[in-house]
């Protein structure tokens, strides 16, 4: 009898049509009705699920006594319940490094976009503003030279070093829960503390995993030891921001502007953010390129195949040992 996989959100066509030669196929649907009641009546038959961008808990898969493993298209976890997983004796998968280089670019967009007031200024020009040579108001701020503080030197945010030390000649800062010595010296990075990195930095990049540690990170007084001519921009996780404090930062022109891909509550719809001009506002696009994305797909899918037709852990598990 074949074997059921659930997909609970948009995936690569041409991986869907694989799947649905390997197996009896069902895609959750949120235009049929509430997605946590579809999730919990398919699961309870389903020995696979695959897709992203939604919370996994006891609260939608409480039905799921046949469910063997969640293969997340994405890199970040912090949307499943691991303990309840690892409960459950559920695998969990992931698709780490292939989409390490386009989010690293789309952080480096967001950078040079909220450094330079590329949003607010292409509307300006488009409404038919400029009729003088650009002054004061328009100006930017420069990024050459500057001072790059990361916070979360994984894969990606090395990424970003890379992409400010080789290509920006910027001074390179890191702060994590440990330091990365190998990984540093590549980009002459110093390791330094949360407030040492936050006061010293023209650019403040958040590229940390969300976890106990980094959830509200970044507050009202973190954001109050940075300079006011710099930007923070954020591609982790929306949570390890607080928002509401961004915002009157902003507000307050305590720093110059922000760029941010990921946000507290997703989808944003509406936001105080949107009423202003010095922050770079994007739906949470940072791997979101036709080749990534199915890069990620592909891995995604041979991390389900390995549990589901070869009875073996998933190539990229989480959770390789059930506590
Ligand atoms: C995903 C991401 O595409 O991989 C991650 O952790 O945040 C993105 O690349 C997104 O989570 C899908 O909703």
């Amino acid at each position: 009898m074949q074997k059921k996989v659930v997909v609970f959100s948009q995936i690569d066509s041409e991986i869907l049509q694989r799947l649905e030669q390997q197996f009896h196929v069902v895609q959750i649907n949120p235009k049929l009705g509430d997605v946590n009641q579809q999730l919990l009546e398919q699961t309870q038959d389903a020995d696979g699920l695959i897709g992203a961008g939604r919370i996994l808990n006891q609260s939608n898969l409480a039905h799921a006594d046949k469910l063997k493993v969640i293969s997340s298209v994405s890199v970040g976890y912090d949307n499943y319940d691991l303990n309840y997983l690892n409960q459950q004796k559920i695998w969990l998968s992931h698709t780490p490094h292939v989409l390490t280089e386009t989010t690293a670019d789309l952080a480096f967009t967001l950078l040079m976009s909220a450094a330079r007031k590329v949003p607010s200024l292409d509307t300006w020009t488009k409404q038919g503003q400029w009729s003088r040579t650009a002054g004061p108001d328009q100006f930017g701020m420069d990024i050459y030279g500057k001072t790059l503080g990361i916070i979360g030197l994984g894969h990606i945010g090395a990424a970003i070093a890379r992409r400010g030390f080789h290509g920006f000649n910027m001074n390179v800062l890191y702060h994590g829960r440990r330091e990365k010595i190998e990984r540093a010296e590549q980009f002459k990075a110093q390791f330094c503390t949360l407030n040492e990195l936050l006061s010293r930095s023209d650019f403040v990049v958040l590229a940390v995993d969300l976890n106990a540690d980094s959830k509200a990170l970044i507050g009202q007084r973190e954001l109050e030891l940075m300079q006011s001519h710099a930007v923070l921009v954020n591609i982790s996780r929306g949570s390890v921001l607080d928002e509401n404090a961004l915002i009157q930062a902003l507000k307050q022109k305590q720093i110059f502007a922000a760029g941010l891909d990921v946000y507290e509550k997703e989808p944003l719809q509406s936001s105080e953010l949107f009423t202003l001009d010095n922050v770079v506002t994007l739906p949470h696009v940072g791997s979101a390129t036709a080749a990534t994305r199915k890069r990620m797909a592909e891995l995604a899918y041979q991390n389900l195949l390995d549990v589901l037709l070869s009875d073996k852990k998933p190539r990229y598990v989480v959770n390789p040992n059930f506590q």
